[in-house]
């Protein structure tokens, strides 16, 4: 997969990429993350990329300009057509079965902005996407992206090895979208906290049972909402 990243922050983006999966997804040729930085496609000495809204009100909009020929030219670095997201805290909200879709793509481009948001042409003349992580709101879309980016990157084949195998995750197919099931290590008691019985019982048809239940007792004391989404089957 290829993944193009739009922003005014790349330095951002450079430690959350330098560590444990993305790292190693990115050295193994997994996945080939490209940062392009939006202020050097501003038209102006001053390399401004963002003015007062029409209309009047607070803060400022990011112009379409510069981001239109940043996009221009970082479509081109690559045949690839590509799916283009643009992250903003009005965009459809980021789960597991998004994360799980966006995977299955061969090319991504995230746009992250800053300031009271985009100029609408941006989104119209782009035909974004918009995704959001979560209901409240974030100082830019840069923290976003690099959640998505982290969600989908683990995804990919080869990615994750053996040892973190996304397979049982909480919301994963598996836990039929609910959450997963308690885990433990050793040692066998702690603090006076004993591992449960079942787990050192060797019995794998019983303790895979015993999960199930286990995630779905959680699913419902935790995450009521998660029951009847159509995820998680009771
Ligand atoms: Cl994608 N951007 C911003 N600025 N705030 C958010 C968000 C995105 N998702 C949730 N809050």
């Amino acid at each position: 997969m290829r993944i193009d990243i739009l922003t005014l922050f790349p330095e951002m983006f450079e430690s959350p990429l330098s560590y444990s999966i993305l790292k190693r997804a990115q050295q193994g040729g997994i996945v080939d993350i490209v940062l392009t930085n939006i202020r050097d496609f501003a038209a102006d000495k001053y390399r401004k990329v963002d003015d007062k809204p029409y209309g009047g009100g607070p803060g400022m909009v990011m112009m379409p300009g510069p981001i239109f020929d940043c996009f221009e030219h970082v479509e081109k670095l690559s045949a690839e057509k590509g799916r283009v997201i643009l992250l903003t805290p009005q965009g459809q909200k980021f789960n597991q079965a998004k994360a799980v879709e966006l995977s299955k793509e061969k090319r991504l481009i995230f746009i992250s902005g800053r300031y009271e948001g985009f100029d609408e042409r941006i989104r119209i003349g782009l035909g974004a996407e918009q995704i959001s992580i979560g209901d409240y709101v974030l100082s830019g879309g840069e923290l976003a992206a690099m959640v998505a980016i982290d969600a989908v990157v683990r995804l990919l084949p080869g990615a994750v090895g053996d040892e973190d195998c996304p397979k049982d995750d909480s919301f994963s197919e598996s836990a039929d979208g609910g959450l997963e099931y308690p885990q433990y290590t050793r040692p066998e008691v702690f603090r006076g906290m004993k591992v449960p019985d079942i787990l050192l019982s060797g019995d794998h048809g019983k303790i895979a049972e015993w999960r199930r239940q286990q995630g779905l007792e959680r699913t419902k004391k935790w995450r009521p909402d998660l029951l009847n989404s159509g995820k998680k089957e009771i």
